[in-house]
């Protein structure tokens, strides 16, 4: 990255190895708590939960030593409340907008969305991974202003599955999710409870989101050289919290326990692992993905996690009383268990069946959609815009799938990145990956393949919302377009990527 003089002049960035590790306990956000009952908009004679959420400033500690940081959250610290149903059982929020007028991160006016003529502060909240109708999803243009609110409507008719809601404000929302607004959504069914995985106590969210913090322990959002054009093509911050906390502890029994993992950052893909004193990688199970419940529990000592993705992992304490061991992202600390030295008595299970995931067959697609991630570069080679289809976000809608037919997208990577794409209202299977010749293509739009398709890896052999294109690889899903006839999104969960227009809109068509 060049240097110029606006990043000359950002505030100094605190040395995160000056400050002790382990002091702080890792928290556990707040439960949402249900405001009463509204009669349902699907069923006017039926009365659902009410949820009441306000998004608003608030000062939280990340660490002992630090004084509280700014943020702008959807409870008194990040992330917000937890949300929790049961499948089936539908809830209505009320999102609202309790924020000051002006932001205190860098908008760039140059962006789409965010021009001069547009409020500073806006906010929508989509609820990632949740089957709802366009008028709940959190259309990027669906924002409001403070003192404003939506209400929407949530029938959870799906699997068990952590979600999560985060702002998605169409040209500011790397910047209001970076200043805190997003939380957890938990939907649970009889085919999880069946299984007597880890619960209670034993099941614990771990939200992991990196932020740039200065010496004073504030929010810093990098910027461009150009005070014109601020946006940066992504962030990787000095400070890796978990729930909230910077280095935190987590004191643990020696047994099984569930974490529920999400990859809430803006742009950081994490590659952890869980080390001993003498740094070997212990093994964990991971028994979930985006989309709930894998087949059969994935013995791994590594996961890669990126960008919106969550992964529903057992890891078993019992081989190791007595011992601290110490999450980490590659080399660096993230957080520690501290294993109680006694002896207890775990009733709860890791089966080797978890639920079925039948294999969706190519032959059941109607379509297939080649569908190329485009980067654009200025002189020195950083990009300066990211599209899908070599489309910006406001022209007309060119994806068109038929309510209830089955399609396959071919995600075409020609970039040095990997992208994390994200569709909404649907869940979907990965199919493969593949290298491929990407001059040939850009040139005649052929497709020379360089080397087999390879499946995805087993943890990734489930239902998922999010997928990992690889760089210079063609990455194909199968999609199964259920749910809702109406417009909706797709875009790369590289916050910085998506706000300059890595999104397009999909509109899902009734049936002729
Ligand atoms: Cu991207």
């Amino acid at each position: 990255m060049t240097m110029g003089t606006a990043v000359a002049t950002m505030p100094a960035a605190l040395d995160v190895n000056t400050l002790p590790q382990f002091v702080d306990p890792l928290p556990l956000p707040q439960i949402a708590e249900r405001q009463g009952y509204r009669p349902s908009p699907a069923d006017p004679k039926l009365k659902v939960p009410f949820y009441r959420i306000a998004a608003q400033p608030v000062a939280s500690k990340v660490h002992r030593d630090l004084p509280p940081t700014r943020f702008w959250s959807f409870g008194s610290s990040i992330p917000g409340p937890t949300l929790e149903t049961r499948s089936g059982e539908p809830l209505l929020v009320e999102w609202v907008n309790a924020l000051p007028k002006e932001h205190f991160l860098p908008i760039d006016r140059t962006i789409h969305g965010a021009e001069a003529d547009q409020p500073a502060v806006r906010t929508v909240i989509h609820m990632h991974g949740a089957k709802t109708k366009p008028e709940s999803d959190g259309y990027p243009d669906d924002w409001v202003v403070p003192g404003k609110s939506s209400l929407y409507y949530y029938p959870n008719q799906q699997d068990a599955a952590m979600l999560w809601y985060h702002d998605h404000t169409l040209g500011i929302n790397r910047l209001n999710v970076y200043a805190g607004l997003f939380g957890a959504f938990f939907i649970r069914d009889g085919v999880e409870e069946a299984l007597n995985l880890p619960k209670g106590k034993y099941e614990l969210p771990l939200t992991l989101y990196d932020r740039l913090l200065t010496r004073e322990g504030q929010l810093l959002y990098p910027v461009s050289p150009d005070p014109q054009s601020p946006w940066v093509p992504e962030v990787a911050g000095n400070a890796i919290l978990v729930n909230g906390k910077l280095f935190p502890y987590l004191e643990v029994e020696p047994r099984k326990y569930r974490f529920r993992a999400l990859n809430a950052s803006n742009s950081r893909f994490y590659h952890l692992s869980l080390v001993d004193k003498a740094s070997d990688r212990l093994s964990f199970h991971q028994v979930g993905t985006d989309q709930g419940l894998l087949p059969a529990p994935v013995p791994l000592t590594f996961l890669e996690i990126s960008p919106g993705e969550r992964a529903d992992l057992v890891v078993d304490f019992s081989e190791h009383r007595g011992e601290q061991l110490i999450l980490r992202n590659d080399a660096f600390v993230i957080m520690q268990f501290r294993v109680a030295a006694g002896k207890v008595s775990d009733t709860s299970s890791l089966p080797s069946a978890l639920r079925p995931v039948p294999k969706i067959p190519e032959s059941q697609a109607v379509q297939t959609r080649l569908l190329t991630l485009n980067e654009y570069v200025n002189k020195s080679g950083n990009p300066v815009m990211l599209l899908l289809n070599a489309s910006h976000w406001s022209l007309p809608v060119t994806e068109k799938p038929v309510l209830g037919s089955t399609e396959i997208w071919t995600l075409i990577n020609p970039t040095n990145d990997s992208h994390p794409i994200h569709l909404h209202l649907v869940r979907f299977q990965i199919l493969d990956r593949q290298t491929y010749e990407p001059w040939l293509f850009q040139t005649k739009r052929e497709l020379h393949f360089l080397g087999p398709p390879v499946p995805p890896d087993p943890n990734e052999a489930g239902w998922k919302d999010t997928v990992r294109a690889d760089s210079r690889m063609v990455t194909r899903i199968i999609v199964p377009f259920t749910g809702y006839t109406g417009r909706y999104v797709w875009h790369c969960h590289i916050l910085e990527h998506e706000d300059n227009e890595m999104m397009r809109p999909y509109e899902v068509v009734a049936a002729p």
